[in-house]
């Protein structure tokens, strides 16, 4: 079997892994015998051009460091301050600096020049995110000749919010330059698909027109979900157990909403509680009986627009608490720090209601984990947005439109009021899907579609696409 090699922005660290697409990429490596490849974490004066590398839990790494320039420019700049907003469909908080593009290209430049002397003929690579687009037509430049896919882990945009993009004609090449381009989503595919279909050549630009030929390169849906099983064996360890015993404590017979994200403002964080606050307003009978729990941990926080982010949230909820607490009850309690995986999958197993309400987002893992850790006898309702790529298969959770908080309030009365029969057909239906896309069966539908024997036929093929290039 051909050895794989995976590339993501960063490899995972010590320790027990964060997540269940680091252990099934892990489990796929240990089968392949191939390597991770990624940032170590590490600035330097000078770029590294050759990688170092270093055995983590068994898995085998190679890093490269990069200078401080070159990262801001990279990760907090085109990636995040222009990629992921756009992407997110919110050009009111992307700061659109062209100049960051260098940095941008330079780091995947660097990537390929390090990773190339270390790759065999047939290896096959797996390029992860929207860090690295420019990866596979960087390596190609430099003559390799692998199969080489791209997944992109968050939604891609609309044709407008990739115009505004700097540079996104060369983006689109470069991701021609792929064998295989897995989305989250159907909804993905198709924004994917609606882009290439209208360009067409136009002499407006006055720049030279040069074709984008996708015809080697498939396009399709690869749903990434988690580990039900193993989350639902989580459920109910002892670590597990024990943050259910204290909660248990403090709530005594409220329900429990929870939501669990990373402080983005994709997330929809200020209109959940927002929704919320009209539950509590509009029906009093909630009071007392319900307690909301947001966790929320700051993520990328030395950029201003996830600051402001913060603040707003932080507002949000003084007012809900101010407003509705009293001496002896509490509406809302929110915790701005990470919780390890067991904890996790308590507070999902003792929630009443998982509420997952982002503005726009890619599958949604929490959405999953929440799932697999209800108690199959008494299991509790998710909330989750249409807007969630997990919503294309997951049609028995509740679903709202996250931006009008008069629905996601009555969604959430709906809930809470709903009876043991209806939660435990939805919750079943909601199970059995979380296990068809499992993450194991994600990375091997993707692979099996990159792996030389497997390939062709399938996907989006679009036979000869027309950019108008500024090249
Ligand atoms: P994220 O935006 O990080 O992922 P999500 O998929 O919800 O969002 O979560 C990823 C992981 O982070 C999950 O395993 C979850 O348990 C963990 N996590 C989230 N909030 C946490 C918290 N408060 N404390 C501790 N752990 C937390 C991106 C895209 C998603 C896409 C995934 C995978 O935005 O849409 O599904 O990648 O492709």
């Amino acid at each position: 079997m051909s050895r794989l090699i995976v590339v993501s922005n960063r490899t995972p660290g010590r320790g027990p892994a964060a997540g269940g697409l680091a252990v099934a990429l892990r489990k796929t490596l240990a089968a392949r015998d191939g390597f991770w490849f990624g940032w170590s974490g590490k600035l330097s004066d000078t770029p590294s051009e050759e990688a170092h590398f270093d055995d983590i839990d068994g898995l085998t790494i190679a890093q490269i460091d990069l200078t401080r320039e070159d990262h801001h420019a990279y990760y907090a700049g085109f990636s995040n301050s222009i990629l992921w907003p756009s992407f997110h469909l919110r050009l009111d908080l992307a700061t659109i600096e062209g100049h960051w593009y260098e940095g941008y290209r330079a780091v995947n430049r660097q990537f390929a020049r390090a990773l190339l002397p270390l790759l065999q003929p047939d290896d096959i690579i797996w390029v992860h995110d929207y860090h690295l687009i420019p990866l596979a037509n960087e390596l190609r430049n430099l003559g390799a000749r692998n199969r080489i896919g791209f997944y992109l882990h968050i939604p891609f945009p609309t044709t407008d919010a990739l115009y505004a993009i700097p540079h996104h004609n060369e983006l689109m090449r470069d991701l021609s330059r792929y064998d295989v381009v897995g989305m989250q989503a159907n909804r993905d595919v198709t924004a994917f698909t609606e882009f290439a279909d209208h360009q067409s050549p136009s002499s407006l630009s006055g720049n030279p027109l040069r074709s984008v030929d996708f015809t080697r390169t498939e396009t399709a849906a690869f749903p990434i979900g988690s580990d039900p099983d193993a989350f639902a064996r989580l459920a109910v360890t002892p670590a597990a157990t024990k943050m259910v015993k204290r909660v248990e404590r403090s709530l005594r017979d409220q329900k429990l909403i929870l939501g669990v994200d990373r402080l983005d403002y994709s997330k929809g964080l200020p209109q959940r509680i927002e929704a919320y606050e009209k539950l509590l307003a509009n029906d009093t009978r909630f009071r007392r009986a319900v307690h909301m729990m947001q966790v929320a941990p700051p993520s990328r926080d030395t950029i201003k627009e996830y600051q402001e982010t913060s603040d707003t949230l932080d507002a949000i909820c003084g007012r809900v608490m101010g407003r509705f607490s009293e001496p002896d009850w509490q509406p809302l309690t929110y915790v701005k720090r990470a919780y390890g995986q067991p904890s996790l999958a308590g507070l999902y197993r003792l929630a009443r209601v998982g509420l997952v309400t982002p503005l726009r987002d890619g599958m949604n893992l929490v959405a999953h984990e929440f799932v697999a850790s209800q108690d199959p006898a008494n299991p509790g309702v998710l909330i989750l947005s249409r807007f969630a790529g997990a919503a294309e298969i997951f049609p028995e959770a509740i679903q709202v439109n996250p931006f009008d908080t008069d629905e996601t309030a009555e969604a959430l009365r709906m809930a809470l009021d709903m009876p043991l029969d209806e939660r435990i057909a939805r919750w079943t239906a909601l199970m059995e899907a979380s296990r068809r896309h499992s993450v194991d069966n994600w990375a091997a539908s993707f692979l099996a579609r990159l792996s030389p024997d497997t390939s062709g036929g399938v996907g989006v093929n679009r036979d000869m696409l027309y950019l108008a290039s500024t090249a």
